[in-house]
């Protein structure tokens, strides 16, 4: 017999014919009354797929009493509530490694055009009237810079490698220091000051809550704040008031609290480029995610090691 599966939210077509050989999915995120729903399912449900944007809450858990696991389709699992996992022992398994790569990619990618105006620069050749407006105004320059960057895990250590060929002096801020031949620095307001581009890849939990806060902002001047993590690791509303006051250089930001639904401030904002959390959103990474979220399910029911647990 399959297993039950709840399913929180859509996947790409090539996840789900083989999730749907496997597992008898309930859509969660198809039901026109998901609280009516949940009660009919969550009694027989053994695992949860989820992604990394939509986790599961503490009442989706209590409400799957057979829940055994927890499979998240994104390397981010702080929407899973771990406290009510762990206390009845469910495990949850990520898809870190695969997605790297692309996640660097775009910070670096979201660097550039910032710092050089990209987004402006097209309507400007776009626009028509680039011979009666004249040359495009200048913008900052990228390499040779100084880099920080806030967690020093997989996806800060892809991008501290992408930022050396930019020749930036790079920092970093992590629990402890790593072998890398970059400046470990334990304070974030010291990190901010010490950059012109601030990048912050660190996972998201109490800890790192605000890391980036109105000090830390102050810190940075008119550095630039790139942020690929999750959207509570800034204080969203002191970033939104140092843009307004041109305090900063400006932001590029892949994550908003609430999103996809965006503090509209941010829409009026120059000084920023807004990306709708698209860090690991290419074919082939996602491709690579979905296989890897489908192997831990499957791994779990034939009895087998996970292949990726989250430790928690
Ligand atoms: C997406 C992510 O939110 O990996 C993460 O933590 O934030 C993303 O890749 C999503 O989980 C993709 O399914």
């Amino acid at each position: 017999m399959k297993p039950d599966v709840l399913q929180m939210g859509a996947y790409p077509d090539w996840d789900m014919g083989p999730l749907e050989a496997r597992f008898v999915l309930h859509k969660l995120h198809e039901a026109r009354d998901p609280a009516a729903f949940l009660s009919e399912v969550g009694p027989k449900v053994r695992a949860i797929a989820t992604r990394g944007d939509l986790g599961a809450s503490a009442a989706i858990i209590a409400a799957c009493p057979l829940l055994e696991l927890i499979a998240v389709n994104g390397v981010g699992y702080d929407a899973v509530n771990l406290d009510a996992a762990r206390a009845r022992g469910i495990r949850v398994t990520n898809t870190p490694g695969v997605l790297d790569g692309e996640c660097a990619d775009l910070a670096v990618g979201m660097m550039i055009a910032l710092a050089r105006g990209m987004v402006g620069g097209e309507a400007w050749a776009r626009g028509g009237d680039w011979a009666r407006k004249g040359p495009y105004p200048l913008q900052r320059r990228v390499w040779g810079q100084r880099a920080g960057i806030l967690g020093l895990g997989r996806i800060g250590m892809e991008l501290g490698r992408r930022l050396q060929g930019f020749g930036m002096q790079i920092s970093y801020l992590t629990r402890s220091p790593k072998p890398v031949p970059w400046a470990f620095v334990a304070d974030p307001v010291e990190l901010a000051w010490g950059s012109d581009f601030l990048f912050v890849t660190a996972l998201a939990n109490a800890s790192t809550r605000h890391i980036v806060n109105a000090r830390v902002l102050a810190a940075l001047g008119q550095g630039m704040l790139i942020n690929i993590s999750r959207a509570q690791n800034v204080d969203e509303l002191a970033l939104l008031d140092a843009l307004e006051a041109g305090r900063i250089g400006g932001a590029a930001l892949d994550v908003f609290e609430g999103e996809p639904a965006i503090n509209p401030r941010f829409a009026a904002l120059g000084n920023v480029l807004l990306q709708p959390h698209v860090g690991s959103a290419t074919v082939e990474t996602r491709v690579a995610m979905g296989k890897l979220m489908l192997d831990n399910l499957v791994a779990h029911f034939e009895g087998r090691a996970l292949v990726t647990e989250v430790v928690f």
